[in-house]
């Protein structure tokens, strides 16, 4: 925290921690793996501290570490803290000070927390695939919040429509955008899947995903075609196969939209390949995909 290992509960903040108010904090969140050899990765460390660094400059945030120091300081966490495999959460926020929404002279804090995080929509979603509910939450425009940026305060439009689903009985919600077109998950990106080809929404009222980046380019090295394309709710409902990519999801399959069996109900090939690519790039057993992984 601020440059320097502190013990978990020695990890703290003051009341009035600006970024608690007003919700202007950016954020990431990355996974570390056991590699088959037996060594620790983080999955795409350098894109997802790059990420970190341009919402921070989107919003007009100064960060006081450097890319290179940021990265370091997650890899150390891992270590430090003994884990093989687990999430790692690094967050800026401004601190206590003056109040007020637009003050900005507070200092910015910057914390690094990793813990063990398991299947983020379930073992079960993983295996056989989630059910998703259109949300009555509209993602929010572009030129309301920044969609490059990974900020705190726009993830309350990702909590009401991921806590109705839930309330609900579904497992996940899907978000339009003010269009009505498709925009992504709570905390996930969103593809279809028809007669072989696959599409995901362009990223305007999406973040531009770090797996969803990873996922297409496994796509294209496997000759599968890819679009970015936007698409009503209906165009998931006779899909052949559907599913969401995340650093928490990784590559979740989708069964069902709104109570329609999404192709057979069940991962489709495609989607299973896909998978199959991806834990293997994770797990550093294709070397196709090796300057993705940052050893700890
Ligand atoms: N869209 C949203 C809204 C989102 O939160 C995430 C990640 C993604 C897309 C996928 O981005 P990427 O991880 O770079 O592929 N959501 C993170 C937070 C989950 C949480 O509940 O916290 C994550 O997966 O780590």
């Amino acid at each position: 925290m601020d440059g320097g290992l502190i013990p978990w509960d020695e990890a703290r903040v003051h009341v009035l921690t600006h970024s608690l108010h007003y919700g202007m904090a950016v954020f990431e969140g990355m996974r570390c793996y056991k590699c088959d050899d037996g060594r620790s990765a983080i999955f795409r460390a350098n894109e997802h501290i790059r990420r970190m660094l341009d919402s921070a400059h989107i919003v007009e945030m100064t960060i006081p570490f450097s890319q290179e120091e940021l990265v370091k300081a997650c890899a150390d966490t891992v270590r430090v803290n003994r884990l093989q495999e687990c999430y790692i959460r690094p967050i800026a926020f401004y601190g206590e000070g003056q109040m007020g929404v637009s003050a900005r002279d507070n200092k910015v804090r910057v914390a690094i927390a990793v813990w063990p995080w398991g299947a983020y929509l379930g073992e079960d979603g993983l295996a056989k695939g989630v059910r998703l509910k259109t949300s009555s939450f509209v993602r929010y425009h572009h030129n309301s919040l920044p969609a490059y940026a990974k900020l705190s305060a726009p993830y309350v439009n990702s909590a009401l429509a991921g806590t109705e689903a839930r309330k609900l009985g579904y497992d996940e919600a899907l978000l339009l955008d003010v269009n009505g077109f498709v925009a992504e998950g709570s905390g996930e990106n969103f593809f279809i899947v028809r007669d072989g080809v696959v599409k995901t929404p362009p990223v305007t009222s999406s973040l531009p995903g770090i797996t969803r980046d990873a996922v297409i380019k496994i796509l294209r090295d496997l000759q599968i075609p890819v679009v970015e394309q936007f698409f009503p709710r209906d165009a998931v409902y006779i899909a052949d196969e559907a599913f969401m990519t995340g650093t928490a999801a990784e590559v979740t399959p989708v069964r069902e939209l709104d109570d329609r069996r999404i192709g057979a109900g069940r991962p489709g090939p495609i989607t299973r390949n896909i998978i199959e690519v991806f834990q293997a790039a994770l797990h550093g057993r294709d070397a196709r995909y090796s300057s993705w992984l940052h050893y700890v």
